[in-house]
């Protein structure tokens, strides 16, 4: 087994993986950017290196920083968490270089998952077939003519080196072709780099259903049992599910099997995820996920066993100690992803800033997983899932129940979360009948009318007043009182509005706003990313809080919209353009 095992990552997963391996007795390393000097991971970590740099590039991605943090540590393995350079064989390669452990997949399987075609092709060779398509990479309009005649349309195109998710375009008819395939390479090559794209069925309400799998180096391969994400939105998972609602153990057994022959196709070692789309009883290959997952705590609460220390013991060599009818799938589980982010009118917009509170929940069949604490700070420059509330219980409901109990508990104040959107969403009769899809968050659930108040306790209204709650005696019963009371601090010049709405004191840090400053007719970016795409052109008019264009960063996409209304006057950048904090997209006169 490993003595001293460098994690080169950051936040929640750094910190999961500290604690299987102080449980193992292996020292940990921590590595940190100048951001994270004093970050969560690093106060858990036996030792601690500086990177240096602030952004993941500077830092987290940089490779010769972490290699150094390897030589001056002398840790004989390394574990990548998720994210960064989890899925590069590149980095896996220059770590084994060292006769340093790297605790995955062998580069070469990394390869063979690491695009869409060769991982489709891997699969279909062992008979687990994708949704029905092209492996070829498409050239002409009238390919996607010919398929959508043939299967019927529309017709989904996706890029080929893509992952993750962007990139796919819906065809609805032969018309809309040539548009499809300019927009899909455009946005392939914007993305991901490279231009290639492909055509197949397109699936209106599929469920994204992925099986765990853990692989050893003695030909052991087993599947442990699936995870249902489709409460999604954009892209970004934010409920996970073990088992799968609704879900027939007839195709549990079959999705089981099917993973474990696309595990032993690409001759694999580490624990992975196989990923399907699931629809109208029949499932389909996506992807495989050559990595440990966010979401890999269901699969600890139902079947019992640690993730983290199997990827360990199976990178140091050991065998697989139970087989594939050892495995016991026991009660329910279900994660939240509690991200810094305001879900307010269905916006999640990034809020980054220093946490002031932090009561997490406890109590019966309760986890989280945590990378921060009160104090401590959400950057912008980093994904921003702060923590992970898992619960387990017999059956769906009562799992549900303890997951909206144990949110209840949760008390976050000084940055935005997600948790109001995940209670709505947990509280909706779609997800509690287990008929909601992939589109089911974005097409169905109408989050406009949610507003997250600013969660430190003191919410400034218009007219100057603050939100105070205080608690009252009444005849010795007790009375949590809400008040809103003028504040002190607070100078209101003439009518309401004027006196600069949000100027009030102790306003939360980090606002959540992505528009420009009130009236402005500037559009600016709150952060660096690359401008995904326009939303309106010049000469057209728009509404206040109408959105301009759409903003990548940290993976996320932000809506960048419009403190004023009237006209476009002026667009100065365009799709695939990278941007800086403050960098103005547009004028609006
Ligand atoms: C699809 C699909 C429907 N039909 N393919 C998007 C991410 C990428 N990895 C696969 N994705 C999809 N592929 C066909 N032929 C719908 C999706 C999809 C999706 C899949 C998994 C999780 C979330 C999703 C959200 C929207 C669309």
């Amino acid at each position: 087994m490993f003595t001293k095992v460098l994690i080169a990552n950051r936040g929640e997963i750094a910190v999961r993986v500290i604690r299987t391996c102080r449980e193992m007795g292996i020292t940990t390393v921590a590595v940190y950017s100048e951001l994270d000097r004093e970050a969560l991971h690093v106060r858990l970590a036996d030792e601690a290196y500086a990177l240096g740099g602030e952004t993941a590039a500077e830092s987290y991605l940089n490779t010769d920083a972490i290699l150094a943090a390897v030589d001056r540590s002398g840790a004989d393995s390394v574990h990548p968490g998720y994210g960064f350079f989890s899925e590069n064989p590149d980095f896996a390669r220059a770590i084994t270089d060292k006769g340093v452990t790297f605790i995955g997949p062998p580069a070469a399987a990394m390869e063979v998952m690491g695009d869409k075609i060769s991982s489709r092709i891997a699969a279909s060779k062992v008979g687990v077939e994708g949704v029905p398509g092209r492996s070829e990479p498409l050239t002409s309009p009238d390919e996607i003519v010919e398929f959508g005649t043939e299967h019927g349309w529309p017709v989904a195109i996706k890029a080929a080196y893509g992952g993750g998710g962007r990139g796919m375009k819906v065809v609805n008819g032969p018309n809309e072709a040539a548009d499809g395939i300019e927009s899909a390479q455009r946005e392939a090559q914007a993305y991901f780099g490279r231009p290639e794209i492909y055509v197949e069925r397109y699936l209106g309400w599929p469920r994204h259903i992925e099986m765990q799998v853990l692989a050893d180096s003695h030909d052991n391969v087993l599947w442990l049992g699936e995870r249902d994400c489709s409460s999604q939105r954009r892209h970004q998972k934010l409920i996970e599910e073990s088992p799968a609602p609704d879900f027939p153990d007839s195709v549990r057994q079959a999705m089981g099997d099917a993973a474990v022959k696309v595990t032993r196709a690409c001759g694999y070692r580490n624990a992975g995820t196989v990923e399907f789309l699931y629809q109208d009883g029949e499932f389909y290959f996506l992807e495989m996920n050559t990595r440990l997952q966010v979401e890999h705590p269901i699969t600890e609460l139902v079947t019992g066993l640690d993730l983290v220390a199997w990827q360990l013991r199976i990178a140091a060599g050991a065998p697989l100690t139970f087989g594939q009818d050892d495995i016991v799938h026991r009660g329910h589980a279900i994660e939240v992803r509690i991200n810094a982010e305001d879900p307010s009118g269905g916006r999640f917009s990034p809020s980054p800033g220093t946490i002031t509170r932090f009561i997490a929940p406890a109590g019966p069949g309760v986890r989280i997983d945590s990378g921060y604490e009160a104090g401590d700070s959400v950057s912008q420059y980093y994904d921003n899932l702060m923590a992970k509330v898992v619960v387990w219980a017999e059956d769906r409901e009562a799992a549900r129940h303890r997951m909206l109990r144990a949110l209840e508990e949760t008390h976050i104040d000084g940055v935005a979360t997600t948790i109001p959107a995940d209670v709505l969403i947990l509280s909706h009769p779609d997800f509690v009948a287990a008929t909601h899809s992939t589109r089911w968050v974005e097409d169905t659930l109408d989050l406009t009318e949610l507003r997250v108040e600013p969660a430190d306790g003191e919410d400034t209204r218009d007219d100057g007043r603050v939100l105070r709650e205080v608690t009252a005696e009444v005849e010795g019963r007790r009375y949590s009182l809400k008040l809103w009371v003028p504040d002190a601090g607070y100078f209101v010049a003439g009518a309401p509005g004027g006196g600069a709405p949000g100027a009030g004191r102790n306003k939360r840090k980090g606002g959540h706003s992505v528009a420009a400053g009130a009236g402005s007719g500037s559009v600016t970016v709150p952060m660096q990313g690359t401008i995904v795409k326009i939303l309106v052109s010049v000469g057209e008019s728009v509404e206040v809080g109408q959105t301009i264009c759409v903003l990548e960063a940290m993976k996320m996409e932000n809506a960048v919209n419009s403190e004023k209304a009237g006209v476009v006057a002026e667009i100065k950048v365009s799709a695939g353009d990278s941007v800086g904090s403050g960098d103005v997209v547009a004028v609006v006169q």
